[in-house]
């Protein structure tokens, strides 16, 4: 057995900082391009497993070369056998800790590994995990509702025919909320899903107070009300509010979500591919969530999260929010409002053009 499979030759990872189509706007910052580390893993056997991790800030982009180029060299000659490298990984780093940029890494080797391996077989990833390339219902993840443009953009997301919408909201007063909140109700009617996402903004008090006050526009999710780590903020506004507290985007490894879901800080689950640890780290944590009986649904990366989607029980809805079609060479496209899992691997092809005019 140890002579078959792909053996790591090189990991390459390029910094680019790739223009959005709508710029990312949230409570806080404002992320105007992607901040992206796209990955390569160069295998003997002549595959390339590709993936991409998100740096939210361009100030992550040279450690995380760094931190990944350093990482590969101590993989060199390994085969790709995704668990047991994280194995080795979470071990060998287990007194440094592994939140922050490391896990970034770690996320994006793996995700690079699961594309190699999808590519060797030359499957769809969402095939190889025992799953099938069936349409994934999404959500348009759109920013602060803004009046001179969010319009036609939601109009849009309606003729792409998703049935749901997100806005991100709370770096004003209540009465801004309620106003944004109202417009975007009657711009979408009664039939379309609608989610607002606070980033973290709020204190506890002040989110049961907002929730209040909005939940008569059938809010099908509020998202992060409060700082992320807070499982127990979030869990007390979940006692106190009618309405779904969604959070997850910012839990790290299966390990967080198993401590989040036990806090009870969670309506459901929302994981992100990259800070949950990867393919490998999303399977786990997905496992945990229905266990306890809490919807799954993804946080950006859509190429990666089509295919994860595709093998969670309990799948609920994928975001929407395409961060790295500047740079793909066969971007995703909405079809009746779901996207469908592409392989072979994740699907990743870069456009060499793109990327050479994107780096930084
Ligand atoms: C988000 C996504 C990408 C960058 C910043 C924030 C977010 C979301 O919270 O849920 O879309
Ligand atoms: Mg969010």
């Amino acid at each position: 057995m140890s002579n078959t499979g792909l053996t790591i030759q090189g990991i390459k990872a390029i910094p680019v900082l790739a223009p959005l189509i709508r710029p990312i706007t949230t409570a806080h910052a404002s992320i105007p391009a992607a901040p992206l580390i796209l990955i390569d893993v160069i295998c003997d056997e002549g595959v390339v497993g590709r993936s991409y991790i998100f740096g939210y800030t361009p100030v992550s982009l040279r450690p995380l070369v760094e931190i990944i180029t350093n990482l590969g060299e101590t993989l060199h000659g390994k085969k790709v056998v995704p668990f047991k490298l994280k194995q080795e990984m979470d071990n060998t780093f287990r007194l440094l800790g592994r939140q922050g940029l490391l896990g970034m890494a770690m996320a994006g080797l793996d995700m690079a590994f699961w594309d190699a391996l999808g590519k060797a077989a030359n499957m769809p990833v969402a095939r190889l995990l025992g799953g099938t390339e069936d349409p994934i219902p999404c959500y348009d993840s759109h920013g602060v509702f803004n009046a001179k443009t969010s319009v036609n953009e939601l109009e849009q997301s309606l003729q792409l025919g998703f049935k749901a919408v997100k806005f991100k909201i709370g770096g004003d007063k209540l009465q801004a909320d309620i106003e944004a909140v109202k417009a975007i109700r009657e711009i979408i009617g009664t039939d379309i899903l609608l989610m607002i996402d606070y980033n973290q903004s709020l204190d506890v008090p002040e989110a049961v107070r907002r929730i209040r006050h909005l939940s008569q526009y059938d809010l099908h999710w509020v998202e992060e009300p409060v700082p992320a780590e807070d499982f127990a903020g979030h869990a007390a506004i979940r006692s106190a509010s009618e309405v779904a507290i969604q959070t997850g985007e910012n839990w790290w490894f299966p390990e967080d979500a198993a401590r989040a879901i036990s806090a009870k800080a969670s309506d459901f689950a929302m994981l992100d591919i990259m800070k949950i640890g990867g393919v490998t780290g999303w399977t786990q944590a997905a496992a945990i969530a229905h266990s306890a009986s809490l919807p799954v649904s993804s946080h950006i990366f859509i190429e990666a999260s089509t295919h994860v989607m595709a093998v969670t029980p309990g799948a609920h809805l994928l975001e929407y929010l395409d961060v790295a079609s500047a740079i793909l060479a066969d971007p995703l496209e909405i079809e009746g409002g779901t996207l469908v899992p592409r392989g072979p691997g994740l699907g990743i092809k870069w456009n060499a053009s793109a990327v050479e005019k994107y780096t930084v």
